[in-house]
């Protein structure tokens, strides 16, 4: 079956319905079938989840159905990320830690994002979610960090991103990382007002940008 003939709109409706088990069986079967591992995300998981938000934005979803689709969600991603960290060239482009904000509990983009940076030939240490900024500056030190990511789902967490990014700065790091935002209501403006290095909308233009921080960041200290 090629990808044209590939049922994406049925494993989206599978995602908005909450249903992992057919989501996972949908993402072996496109994968038995030779799809490619990202195009099962953009045109498979992403769409649906999409659709979620808007559900969730309207009232017409709560808390537990957006949960039971994040669930469905990571029945397809699991699947996928091995694949798509896989793809990882040898010698890396650079070392990136990234976390969602303090306070915010939203990873999924997050984890999209992580994924294809390791895809693209990145280190990447995932911190998770809730990451308060002293942890950021502890993953800096410890894994000689090039590269910071942080991601807020929340306009009530995008000020954790400044005080992420004032606390490597207090901690002499400033200079040699380089710091990216992202997240659905962060913007290009809101990066340049808190000082970050850089801005991505998706996760495809994250690893566009995280490479032209690395090309900009301080060699990693050995
Ligand atoms: Co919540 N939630 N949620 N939620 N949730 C949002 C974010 C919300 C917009 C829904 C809405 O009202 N329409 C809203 C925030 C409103 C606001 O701040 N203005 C909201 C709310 C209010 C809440 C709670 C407060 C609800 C409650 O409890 N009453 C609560 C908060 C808990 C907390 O964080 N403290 C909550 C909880 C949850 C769940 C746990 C149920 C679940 C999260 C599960 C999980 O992540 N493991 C959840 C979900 C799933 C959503 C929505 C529906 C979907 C988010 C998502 O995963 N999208 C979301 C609605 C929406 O965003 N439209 C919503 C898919 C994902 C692939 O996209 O995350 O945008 P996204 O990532 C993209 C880009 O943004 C970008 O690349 C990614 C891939 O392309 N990107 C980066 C992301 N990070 C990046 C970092 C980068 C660069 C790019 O560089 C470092």
């Amino acid at each position: 079956m090629s990808d044209n003939d590939f049922p994406y709109p049925l494993m989206a409706r599978a995602l908005i319905l909450g249903d992992r088990e057919t989501v996972g069986r949908m993402t072996r079967e496109g994968l038995d079938q030779g799809l490619d591992p990202k195009a099962i995300i953009f045109k498979g998981l992403i769409p649906g989840m999409d659709v979620v938000g808007e559900k969730f934005r309207r009232n017409e979803y709560y808390v537990p159905q957006v949960l039971l689709s994040a669930r469905a969600m990571y029945a397809g991603l699991d699947l996928l990320k091995p694949l798509i960290t896989a793809s990882a060239t040898s010698g890396y482009l650079g070392t990136v830690v990234i976390g969602t904000a303090q306070g915010d509990l939203h990873d999924i983009g997050k984890n999209l994002v992580a994924m294809m940076l390791e895809g693209a030939g990145f280190k990447v240490f995932n911190l998770g979610r809730d990451v308060a900024p002293e942890t950021f500056v502890q993953a800096v030190r410890e894994h000689h960090a090039t590269i910071v990511g942080i991601s807020a789902l929340m306009t009530t967490t995008m000020p954790a991103m400044k005080r992420t990014i004032d606390a490597l700065a207090a901690a002499g790091f400033r200079d040699r990382v380089r710091v990216m935002v992202g997240g659905a209501p962060v913007t290009q403006a809101f990066a340049d007002e808190i000082g970050a290095d850089g801005y991505a909308k998706d996760s495809t233009l994250a690893v566009v940008k995280a490479k032209e921080l690395a090309g900009a960041a301080a060699p990693a200290r050995p």
